[in-house]
């Protein structure tokens, strides 16, 4: 058995390719200077893997942005408007692609799977004319093979490449990508018969659309796709590499195709695949690689586990090597980088280095037996006991709350009819009520204010003066220009995410963990490590001195539970429900607290309810249950006239429409700017009973919208929203926006309310 991964973290330990790439940006940093540090991070990659003991490295999943990129690049699908800028110069045409130029738009960009990795949408359209350039794939594995590595090359599969593809602009809509394959695959064959000609005894096409609901024809097109690569003469072997989940009924369309390996997921639905897999007959006469260490969390492996299905495995193919079950991108580069987290609980995570080291123990064990990795089973059984017992995932309160749950408690005390006359007449609000979403710019001085606090240079109260000031600028503003309910503007808080995950019990944060979430911008997931409390208020303080300075209402506000956990690492050994049911019950607190407060108006953001949707249908229901219930169990403990709003930053949710009425919130915020007011008929059109705020300021764009331009799209509200239930806001929060423009956009979306309820008003 041999060891092998999908790929590794691009940037670094000290980020040293984002500093290299935003510098190149900037002018600062030469093309071969960039071009230098890329190939040193591959070496230094490479140098890791072999150390480790992994047998077969890989080649060409390094990039400067984004790999489907590389793919669009790769098979010549360079939109039109890019073509001048690619043709001027390849590096600045790719970043024109990425990011776009003053004068022409980049490509758009969405999530990877149920990752928080974003890739950059392929462009295709009926006219699309492919072309093979295998340059940077062959590049890169010679420069493998000259320091000495087995690589094998990683490529983005035909089939899911085209199936993460979208009809170009000015394409019809109905446009299906995948209707391109014939004139795809000459092109990957070519690829393909460069990569042999350079060396390469295997290539890997990864094909993790096929782990989602597919029609007989998607399949029919993977099949078909591997008949004709496969029978090509001039070919390396073929391992077609799956991941994320169940590959269902694509699983015996792979095992017959004309390929020579497997590889397959077995940690997230790995007891289906296995069962799916001996059921299919195993895969005789192939290679099968065996993803039994979990690419995209950061909990050390259960060595006991694994053997057993590599055990169960080798009864099934004709050779199993062992690797982890997806890239190992999504995870961060070295936990032992950690100085901050308690060497006990250190113990427990495994980050993209330790991985490997896993890897490399499991392929020894299967290889030469359990006697051979003796040391390490033992330690690792003992580390995985003293997670089970330990204290901090077990915590008898946290344990004995939630059992003790009822349905009344994810109820509020009236429904929603009788609750909003409670609201209006409590908060004495006008018709189209106009606020934020919460956050207001996050200036340079904030920033600095926040290093200097962490450099020691100045201490904890003097940076609290600091952000009191800047609230008491940000209310002073808000009064000033006329807005309705306020907010401090959240300049307190770093990220929405880690800012609460500091602050409660059973989190970690990390200090070093980044991971890539799209080009040059990486996150620090935290770490749901055990069980979660709050050991005291979180966000009262802050709102309470904000209230102190105004007579209208301020709002609190807060992340909610589904996003808490989809935008950190969760815990893998009880179900996602458990969790998420604790870190609600831990907000909840922070609700009532905030209610107790004099906090009218709550906000409980949600912008990960949707891009956490299951990748299977089959799976959407059990979690949007509990998802749902976790919502409403932060949100249900408050009086009937404390008005709960939510916030999701995305347009399409038809398909949740449902799910977010069950959330049981007052008022919802949505971006809308953009797509004028597409979303407020899509509401009305699924009858969504609740008042709504679709946003009249695009905050993705410095451009500011005139009162007139605000003013139009609140007409198109109204002609799907009643004047009742309509509230007047921007898509999204402001921290990334300047103060100039976000000053003049919040002055001209007063004006345009005031102009609507007057025209209301003289209609009667
Ligand atoms: N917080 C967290 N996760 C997220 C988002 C978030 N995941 C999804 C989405 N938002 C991703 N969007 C971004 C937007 C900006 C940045 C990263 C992800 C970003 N990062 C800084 C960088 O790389 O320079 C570092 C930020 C920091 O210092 O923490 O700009 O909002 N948790
Ligand atoms: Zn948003």
């Amino acid at each position: 058995a041999r060891a092998t991964v999908y790929g590794y973290p691009r940037q670094g330990q000290h980020r040293e390719l984002k500093k290299a790439i935003e510098g190149y940006w900037k002018g600062r940093v030469s093309a071969d200077a960039l071009r230098q540090t890329a190939a040193d991070l591959r070496r230094s990659h490479w140098q890791q893997l072999a150390d480790a003991g992994i047998h077969e490295v890989p080649s060409g999943d390094f990039s400067y942005y984004d790999h489907v990129l590389d793919t669009s690049v790769m098979v010549g699908a360079v939109p039109e408007r890019h073509r001048a800028a690619v043709g001027a110069d390849a590096l600045d045409g790719y970043f024109a692609m990425a990011r776009g130029t003053q004068d022409v738009a980049p490509l758009e960009m969405t999530k990877w799977f149920d990752t928080n990795y974003h890739y950059l949408v392929p462009e295709l359209g009926p006219d699309t004319v492919f072309t093979a350039d295998s340059g940077k794939q062959v590049a890169e594995l010679q420069e493998a093979v000259a320091l000495g590595h087995a690589a094998r090359p990683v490529l983005v599969g035909p089939v899911t490449y085209l199936l993460l593809a979208k009809p170009a602009p000015g394409v019809a809509a109905d446009f299906e990508p995948l209707t391109l394959l014939d004139r795809l695959l000459p092109v990957y064959a070519e690829i393909l018969a460069d990569l042999r000609a350079a060396g390469a005894e295997w290539v890997q096409l990864d094909e993790p659309a096929l782990v989602q609901d597919r029609t007989p024809a998607e399949l029919n097109a993977a099949a078909r796709a591997y008949r004709e690569l496969g029978s090509a003469t001039d070919r390396p072997k073929l391992l077609v590499a799956s991941y994320f989940g169940r590959l269902g009924d694509a699983l015996p369309v792979l095992a017959k195709a004309p390929v020579e390996g497997l590889a397959v997921d077995f940690t997230e639905s790995g007891a289906a695949n296995l069962r799916d897999l001996a059921a299919a007959g195993g895969l005789p006469g192939k290679r099968l690689v065996a993803g039994v260490v979990n690419g995209r969390n950061v909990w050390i492996n259960d060595y006991g586990k694994s053997l057993s299905t590599l055990g169960t495995l080798l009864g099934l193919a004709d050779h199993v090597d062992v690797s982890a079950s997806c890239s190992l991108l999504h995870v961060p580069l070295d936990a032992t980088a950690e100085r901050d987290i308690d060497p006990q609980i250190a113990r427990w995570l495994a980050f993209a280095r330790q991985k490997t080291e896993e890897i490399a123990v499991l392929a020894r064990g299967l290889a030469r037996g359990t006697g051979s990795i003796a040391a390490e089973l033992a330690a690792n059984r003992a580390d995985l006991a003293s997670r089970a017992g330990s204290a901090l995932t077990h915590d008898p309160a946290v344990r004995a709350r939630t059992a003790a749950v009822t349905d009344a408690d994810g109820r509020r005390s009236q429904p929603y009819a009788e609750r909003t006359a409670a609201q209006r007449a409590h908060l004495g609000l006008p018709l189209l009520p106009t606020t934020t979403i919460g956050s207001f710019p996050q200036t340079t001085e904030l920033r600095t204010a926040r290093a200097d606090l962490r450099a020691g240079r100045i201490d904890t109260a003097g940076y609290e003066e600091r952000i009191k000031d800047e609230i008491r600028e940000v209310l002073s503003f808000q009064e000033k220009a006329g807005i309705d309910v306020l907010v401090h503007g959240e300049p307190e808080r770093n990220d929405m995410v880690q800012y609460f995950a500091e602050q409660l019990t059973g989190y970690l944060a990390t200090q070093h963990g980044w991971v890539q979430s799209y080009g040059t911008r990486y996150v620090r997931p935290p770490v749901l490590a055990g069980d979660i409390s709050r050991p005291e208020p979180m966000t009262v303080r802050w709102t309470r001195y904000a209230q102190s300075l105004t007579e209208r209402p301020v709002k609190g506000m807060l992340t909610g539970p589904v996003t808490m956990l989809a935008w950190s690492f969760v815990r893998d050994d009880q179900p996602l429900g458990d969790t998420a049911r604790q870190v609600a019950l831990a907000l909840r607190d922070e609700v009532n607290d905030l209610e107790t407060a004099g906090t009218s108006v709550i906000q409980v953001d949600e912008p990960a309810l949707r891009e956490t949707l299951p990748l299977r249908a089959a799976k959407h229901t059990a979690y949007l249950d509990w998802a749902t219930e976790a919502f409403r169990l932060t949100t249900s403990g408050v009086r009937p006239d404390t008005q709960i709003h939510t916030h999701m930053c995305y347009a399409e949710f038809g398909d949740i429409v449902q799910a977010i009425d069950a959330l049981d919130a007052d008022v919802i915020s949505l971006e809308a700017a953009r797509s004028h007011m597409q979303v407020a008929r899509e509401l009305a059109g699924h009858g969504y009973p609740r008042e709504a705020g679709p946003g009249v300021y695009d905050i993705h764009s410095p451009r500011v919208p005139s009162a007139e331009e605000a003013a139009s799209l609140l007409r198109k509200g109204l002609e799907a929203i009643p004047a009742e239930r309509l509230w007047v806001n921007p898509d999204c929060g402001l921290k990334t926006r300047g103060w100039p423009e976000t000053r003049a956009s919040l002055e001209n979306l007063v004006a345009a309310a005031r102009e609507i309820r007057a025209e209301l008003a003289a209609e009667g």
